[in-house]
Order: structure tokens, then C-alpha cells, then sequence
């Protein structure tokens, strides 16, 4: 009878009395031995809704301790979690929901009645759970149960969470993520980054996607360390828990923020050991002004949904700015030819292709996305430009695929422009990212009318109605016609470079 990741990451800690949630500016830490008690209830309250081993939970939640006892409580149970992005509006959480054939919805209180009709049509269940994670009818069942639980016996192939990532054909897809997809990418992880018992991770980033919720979630439980847990990135907090922080793990928006700042100074970084960034490209220049200002370098490693993290810089060692370093231990890597697959020399640019026991075990439902992008051999395509330098440092150039990365997150144009395209006065539209001094890259919309009724605020309604605001344009440039080459196909560079100083 055994459940590797619940084992490794919770079971562990049964009668811990570390703090896991530390508090420093009030009075509500909660010690490792608490938190594995909330779990169990909460693997209680999901099995008496009636869910089995392999089902799905789809949240839609704010991030508090209970979205975290929520997860644990999903490997504790065996139940697949699906967390979604708290922007994410009522038809897009309607695909997730049937895509994944989710059994039970856990959606906000106040998200309630709009949700309620959504799941009913799919047969699932809803259940509430406030955004601070203290109320809701999901609260009440927990608050009722017990706080032990027989864990569900799973093996390490076996599924732990989908999380959800869009495509360039504007249809999202499940990735479907094992136990051993996930333990295996955090020990690697701790060994590498030397976490302990004795860091204090500042926790601001969301935990509805890898980076948040894997990355630093999973390796604090396995570390045994505490988490200093933020709702969200806000700088005036930030700045006030730094200085009662050890490490900390961000996009780049977070470090340019900070050192935007005039209050962010080496003073308040003295207790820091170590700076990770990831999931969007930190620029060089940000990666010097900030050792200028801190004495930090600091750490990037390069990610994804479907592969967890694959590359990282050193811990000791040169962090090599504008890198994304070496291959994760026990990862193999190859830069290859986008036409031909062949390995191409150090130097050159080609695609990233990884394969290890972090890689995911294909698309949900969709064997033939999945055999696209993932060899029969067990390499996964990112879709990323990289190349190798001498030293086998590892910089990731550009992207082949037709993706935006927005403060960290992805978009994929062809699912705004499928939206755009419908409405009325429009004949057609490419979305493209442009650069952006906070998001890094940001969205804008550039529309062919097709006569003379197109009315610009239509097209931001219509955003705004089945789209999640991070993924609305802030811009919306009417032209002519749209450049193209001679197959017909948009040049979409063209209109990048021409709008690349529209946000300078
Ligand atoms: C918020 N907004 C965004 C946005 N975040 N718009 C575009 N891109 C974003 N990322 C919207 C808000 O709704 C708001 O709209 C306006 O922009 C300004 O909001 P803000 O208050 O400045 O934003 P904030 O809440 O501070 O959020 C910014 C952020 C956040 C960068 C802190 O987006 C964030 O935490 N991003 C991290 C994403 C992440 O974890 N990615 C990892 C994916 S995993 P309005 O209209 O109200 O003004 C992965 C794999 C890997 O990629 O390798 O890790
Ligand atoms: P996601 O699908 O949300 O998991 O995002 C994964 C994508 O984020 C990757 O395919 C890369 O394009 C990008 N990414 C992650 N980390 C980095 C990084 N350090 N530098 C550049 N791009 C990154």
C-alpha cells in the first residue's frame, strides 16, 4: 500500500512540528503536522462527494492554505487535480470542465451561480471554497471530517494532475502529469538548488500553474522548509517580507518591479540565499542591474507544463546571464533541426527537445496532438528555439511556435483571434506580442475591417465576455490589409517589429 508523491511530500511530515506556513507580519502560522490533519479532512470531503482514484477535481480558486490542502488532499485521495487560472471566465472554465470530464467543481462562492449551470451540463458537481479558503459548502464538509485518512494506494505511473495548456489551433489541451513526473522533477530540484529545513521561500506566485504550485510548492513539502505564502505579487509586501525571507522564485516581472523600486536595496536581500527566475525570458540587462544592485545573481531555469523544468543554472558555479543553463540530472536534452529532427552542432540554433522521467505522458483525449509532439522514442518538441554555447550552456533564442508570454503567461493568438473574427465589421485579425517594460511581451490586436461598422470597443467586449483579462489586447490597431508572403500566410514579424515601440 503505497502513494509515492503523497508519501514523499505529506506523509512525511505527519507528526512535524515545523512551521510550513510562516506568518512573520501577523499571528497564523501553521505547523507541517496541522497542515497534514487539513489534508486528510480534505481528502475526506472529496471522497464523500463520491470521487475514485483517477477521477478529476477541476478548482477554480483563490490562493490561500486551503487551494494547497485542496491539491494535497487530491494525491492524498487519488483524485487527478485540475487547477485553472482564477481570471479564467465562465466558458472558458465550461471547456476544462468537459474536456476533462471533471466530476466536481470547486469554484468561489461568488463564482457560484454563474458556474453552477456550466457544470450541471456536464453532469459534475459543485462545491464552494471562499478566496481567503476559510468558508463555502466544500469548507463545511472539511470542517466535519476527520482528520486521518487510508490513503489511496498509486504508483508512480499513475496520474497526480492535468493542467491545461492552449495550442496554436486555440484548443487547449490536458497535460496529463504522473507521480513520477512531479517527484522526480522536485528532488531533482532541492539536490540542485540546495533547499533545507532551514529556508523561508517567498511564495507570490499563483498555484494554478507548474511554476507555483510544482516548482515551489513541491519542493518546500519535500525540503521540509517553511513558505511565507502571498496571495499575489504585490511589491509593498514583498518588500516587507524579503527581509524574513531566504528565497525566493518568480517571472521576470517580479525582479523588474522590484528594482523599479527605490526602496529594493542589498539591505533588504541580507537574509536571501538564493533568487530563482523562470517561465518567461529575464533579460540580460535585468539579470546585471540586479546583481549591481543586490549581490544576487540571479538563478534562471527554463521550464514547461508538459515537461516541468528542464534546464537550470548552476547553484554553485557561474549563472550565466541571457542562460538558462544545464540539463536537470537525470534529463536528456538535444537541440535539433525543426525539418529533420538531426541533432545539430553546438552553436546552432534548432529546437529543444527533452525526454526523462519529468516529461508528461501525452494530451488528454487527443492522441494525435499527443503524437505530434511527442516521439515514440519519448523526446517532447517544445517548440522553443535554443542553442548551445562551448561551455553547454543552454540559451533559449526564440520560440517556433505562435505563442505570447505575458508576466508568465502563456497566450496563444489563435484563440483571440478566433474571437475577434466573429464579430461583426471584422474581416480578419492578427494578434501578436510586443514588447512590454512590465509584462515582458504583451497583446495586440491588428484588424482588417471588412466595411465600415467595425467598432473597436465591440471587439474589447467581446474579449472581455469569453476571454480571461490577461489575454485581452491592450491595443487594437486597425490597418488596410495585413502583410503577407507568397504562400498567403501572415508575416507576423513584420507586424511585431512594426508595432515593437508601441509600449517604450
Ligand atoms: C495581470 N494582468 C495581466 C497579467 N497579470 N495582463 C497581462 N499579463 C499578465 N501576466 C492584468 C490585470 O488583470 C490588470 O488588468 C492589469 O493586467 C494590471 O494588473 P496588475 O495588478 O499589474 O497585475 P498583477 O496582478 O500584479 O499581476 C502581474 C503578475 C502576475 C506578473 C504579478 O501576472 C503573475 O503573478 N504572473 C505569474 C504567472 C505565472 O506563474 N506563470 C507560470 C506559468 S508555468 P486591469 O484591466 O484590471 O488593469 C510556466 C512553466 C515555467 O510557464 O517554466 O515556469
Ligand atoms: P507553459 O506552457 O506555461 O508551461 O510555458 C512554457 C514556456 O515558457 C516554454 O515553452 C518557454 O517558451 C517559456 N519559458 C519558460 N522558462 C523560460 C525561460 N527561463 N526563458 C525563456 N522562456 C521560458
Amino acid at each position: 500500500m503505497s502513494n509515492p508523491l503523497y508519501d514523499s511530500l505529506f506523509g512525511i511530515h505527519k507528526d512535524n512540528s515545523a512551521v510550513l506556513f510562516v506568518d512573520p507580519l501577523g499571528n497564523d502560522s501553521i505547523t507541517y503536522s496541522a497542515f497534514v490533519k487539513r489534508v486528510a479532512q480534505f481528502a475526506h470531503a472529496i471522497s464523500k462527494a463520491g470521487l475514485q482514484p483517477g477521477d478529476r477535481l477541476v478548482a477554480q480558486i483563490g490562493k490561500s492554505v486551503s487551494s494547497i490542502a485542496l491539491y494535497a488532499g487530491c494525491v492524498q485521495a487519488g483524485v487527478i487535480f485540475l487547477p485553472l487560472n482564477t481570471a479564467y471566465t465562465a466558458s472558458e472554465v465550461e471547456y476544462f470542465l468537459s474536456d476533462s470530464g471533471g466530476k466536481l467543481l470547486i469554484c468561489d462562492p461568488a463564482a457560484e451561480d454563474d458556474l453552477q449551470p456550466v457544470a450541471s451540463a456536464q453532469g459534475a458537481q459543485v462545491l464552494t471554497q471562499s478566496a481567503d479558503g476559510m468558508s463555502g459548502s466544500l469548507i463545511d464538509q472539511v470542517n466535519s471530517s476527520p482528520e486521518s485518512f487510508e490513503t489511496a494506494t498509486r504508483g508512480e505511473d499513475d496520474l497526480a494532475a492535468f493542467l491545461y495548456t492552449s495550442g496554436t489551433t486555440g484548443r487547449s489541451k490536458g497535460a496529463m502529469l504522473t507521480q513520477e513526473n512531479l517527484l522526480s522533477n522536485s528532488i531533482a530540484l532541492i539536490d540542485l538548488w540546495q533547499f533545507t529545513n532551514k529556508d523561508v521561500l517567498l511564495h507570490a506566485l499563483p498555484v494554478f500553474h507548474t511554476h507555483g504550485l510544482f516548482v515551489a510548492c513541491n519542493i518546500t513539502f519535500l525540503a521540509g522548509s517553511s513558505m511565507i505564502f502571498e496571495s499575489k505579487f504585490d511589491t509593498d509586501r514583498v518588500i516587507a517580507l524579503l527581509p524574513h525571507s531566504t528565497s525566493m522564485m518568480g517571472v521576470p516581472t517580479f525582479y523588474t518591479r522590484l528594482l523599479e523600486d527605490a526602496r529594493f536595496d542589498k539591505e533588504l536581500t541580507r537574509n536571501m540565499r538564493v533568487f530563482i527566475s523562470g517561465s518567461a525570458p529575464l533579460l540580460s540587462e535585468t539579470h546585471i542591474q540586479f546583481e549591481k544592485l543586490t549581490g544576487h545573481r540571479i538563478l534562471e531555469r527554463y521550464g514547461m507544463t508538459e515537461t516541468n523544468m528542464i534546464t537550470s543554472n548552476p547553484y554553485d558555479g557561474e549563472r550565466r546571464a541571457g542562460t538558462v543553463g544545464f540539463p536537470l540530472p537525470g534529463v536528456d536534452v538535444k537541440i535539433t533541426d525543426a525539418q529533420t529532427g538531426d541533432i545539430l552542432p553546438d552553436g546552432e540554433v534548432g529546437i529543444i527537445e527533452v525526454r526523462g522521467p519529468n516529461v508528461f505522458r501525452g494530451y488528454w483525449n487527443m492522441p494525435e496532438k499527443t503524437a505530434e509532439e511527442l516521439r515514440t522514442d519519448g523526446f517532447f518538441i517544445t517548440g522553443d528555439l535554443a542553442k548551445k554555447d562551448e561551455d553547454g550552456y543552454i540559451s533559449i533564442v526564440g520560440r517556433n511556435k505562435d505563442l505570447i508570454i505575458s508576466g508568465g503567461y502563456n497566450i496563444y493568438p489563435k484563440e483571440i483571434e478566433l474571437v475577434l473574427d466573429d464579430q461583426p465589421g471584422v474581416k480578419e485579425t492578427a494578434v501578436v506580442g510586443v514588447p512590454h517594460p512590465d509584462f515582458g511581451e504583451t497583446v495586440v490586436a491588428i484588424v482588417v475591417a471588412s466595411d465600415n461598422h467595425l467598432d473597436i470597443e465591440t471587439l474589447h467586449e467581446a474579449a472581455k465576455a469569453s476571454l480571461a483579462k490577461f489575454k485581452h489586447p491592450k491595443k487594437v490597431i486597425v490597418v488596410d490589409s495585413l502583410p503577407r508572403n507568397t504562400m498567403g500566410k501572415v508575416q507576423k514579424n513584420i507586424l511585431r517589429d512594426q508595432y515593437a515601440d508601441l509600449f517604450a
